[in-house]
């Protein structure tokens, strides 16, 4: 009764607006920062029940990642550090919507009654808030914990501004018992990060690209936190413009997502960085996304994606796999045939699909969201996902780690200086210094430094690993995107009938040409995808497709 009456009292401070439905989305919910009051302070009493539930520690990212400064959002990092179950995100949207107190704690009663929710006053809720830079972040949090303390019995710890990733990360270390703060975020990804680089071959440290990483932080949290870590980098040369301390906007010209789609120089780069290797995170530094300035006549960049990054995690980690299963003077130990697998959706430029495979790797698709590209990832023993757009990570089974940790002792106790023992100690570097919670752009880009330079490769190398088709995404405004249906992890229409016939025609005049539509999980638009051989016929194609939407 005690609990019901606070539930009561504390959510009549938070009506929620007029006239809005919010959903909780691909990721989370997202909207003009004004409107999310109560929907946050709602997110937090579900966050509170989520760690009754699950009996661990839950989180709460208050950030709208790449989205405008004056957008904010809210999303749940799951006991594992992932997203929050999709089970639970019909509640989620339930509560967000409802109209009156009464209605809001009617919800939650019958909630906890099917979930079994326990209130036993034994168990305690446990849930760490971080937001990013954004300035509504601040009213926003204290919402959150508000609803946090309308739960009787539960605890909000704010971590403070931290990147979406680190957030994410904490709460996955919590709940693994193990060391969980910022700093030690930062020791493990400097330590594992310069594990590798003590690992590199002789004579191939530095060659070509001893030059330094320019890196684009969106005016966002990604900024500042890479310069904490440099600190403990000693010698990485990284210099970071768009901090968001020089004036200027968050996302805004800038970061990973416009330079993704764009294709152009964030503001700050230009015709001084030509050849330079630069690298673009997004608003919360989940993405990352690297790119070169081919010649100073023009602002168009030679973009390397994510796909890109993958393909350069594969080759790394399949070299690593192959020397660790070569056999040496004497056989040491059991073989164990990792299963290592890719996921891709239908972003993914054809041409890195084939190259993946060409590789001799396993290629899943799924549907846009990190929820479907994770899920699939955690089959295998290794599993790198990643989206074009530079969200991904890698997963590593822990049966493979731990079959792998006592490979390493053993080659540890025989034969230090084998390169099999070399091998298993960098990938288990590897699976330290990857933030396997979810992608993260800090975490990406320690790895990527450390694999170009383990192969003495300048971001030119790296980036002819393949040759990107050209392609072209567009959006077409809709009143009602659900009407738009797809299969097979959205490279089909099912509905409205007939569009995807139509869809195929058009894609038949043009060689390579590959072309695919999905209402988006975050705007109110239709996306539209398309590659072909030529620039001007993958937009021709992606042009005459937005045609058929209208
Ligand atoms: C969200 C997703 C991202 C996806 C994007 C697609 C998460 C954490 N983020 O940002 O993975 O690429 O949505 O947006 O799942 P769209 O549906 O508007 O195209
Ligand atoms: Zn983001």
């Amino acid at each position: 009764e005690h609990q019901k009456s606070l539930i009561l009292n504390s959510s009549s401070r938070f009506p929620p607006p007029h006239g809005v439905r919010l959903s909780y989305g691909t990721a989370g919910f997202r909207a003009d920062a004004s409107l999310l009051q109560s929907t946050v302070f709602r997110v937090g009493i579900l966050a509170a029940l989520r760690s009754l539930k699950t009996h661990s520690v839950i989180g709460l990212m208050i950030t709208a990642s790449h989205n405008k400064a004056s957008d904010n959002g809210i999303k749940v990092a799951d006991p594992s550090g992932g997203m929050l179950t999709p089970d639970w995100e019909p509640f989620a949207d339930a509560i967000a919507n409802a109209a009156t107190p009464q209605h809001l704690l009617q919800l939650i009663d019958e909630f906890v009654k099917k979930e079994n929710i326990p209130f036993d006053g034994v168990r305690s809720a446990e849930i760490l808030l971080g937001r990013d830079t954004r300035p509504s972040g601040e009213s926003l949090l204290e919402a959150a914990k508000q609803g946090i303390n309308s739960i009787v019995d539960a605890l909000a710890i704010d971590m403070g501004i931290l990147t979406t990733p680190q957030l994410h990360w904490m709460v996955r270390a919590r709940n693994k018992g193990m060391k969980a703060t910022e700093v030690d975020y930062y020791e493990q990804l400097a330590g594992s990060f310069r594990c590798l680089i003590d690992l590199i071959p002789n004579g191939q440290k530095f060659q070509e690209i001893d030059d330094k990483l320019v890196i684009d932080g969106a005016n966002g949290v990604g900024g500042e936190k890479i310069e904490v870590l440099k600190k403990m980098l000693n010698g990485l040369p990284i210099e970071v413009r768009n901090s968001g301390k020089g004036g200027g906007i968050l996302n805004e010209g800038v970061g990973a997502d416009y330079v993704q789609k764009e294709k152009v120089v964030p503001q700050g780069f230009g015709s001084k960085d030509v050849g330079t290797r630069c690298a673009s995170l997004d608003g919360d530094a989940d993405r990352l996304v690297y790119f070169s300035v081919p010649s100073s006549n023009s602002n168009v960049i030679d973009l390397v994606d994510g796909d890109k990054i993958l393909s350069l995690f594969a080759v790394f980690i399949k070299e690593q796999l192959s020397v660790l299963s070569t056999e040496g003077d004497e056989k040491i130990g059991d073989n164990y045939q990792a299963r290592f697998g890719v996921i891709q959706t239908a972003y993914a430029n054809g041409a890195s699909t084939d190259y993946l495979k060409q590789l001799g790797l396993e290629v899943v698709f799924t549907p846009t969201g990190v929820k479907y590209l994770h899920e699939q990832a955690a089959r295998y023993d290794i599993g790198i996902y990643f989206e074009a757009n530079g969200h991904g990570t890698i997963l590593f089974s822990e049966c493979f780690l731990s079959w792998l940790e006592s490979r390493y002792n053993e080659l540890s106790s025989k034969n230090k200086e084998s390169e099999q023992h070399k091998a298993a100690l960098r990938l288990l570097a590897v699976s330290k210094l990857i933030n396997q919670a979810v992608g993260d752009a800090l975490s990406g880009l320690l790895l990527v430094e450390a694999i170009l330079q383990h192969m003495g490769w300048s971001i030119h190398n790296w980036a002819e690993l393949y040759q990107d088709l050209p392609s072209r995404q567009l959006k077409v405004k809709v009143v009602d995107r659900t009407a738009v249906v797809t299969a097979n992890a959205e490279t089909m229409v099912v509905r409205p009938p007939g569009i995807q016939d139509a869809i195929n025609a058009e894609i038949a005049k043009y060689p390579q040409g590959r072309s695919f539509i999905r209402p988006s999980g975050t705007e109110d638009v239709i996306r539209v995808y398309a590659e072909a051989s030529t620039q001007e016929a993958a937009d021709s194609l992606a042009s005459s497709v937005a045609k058929l939407v209208d």
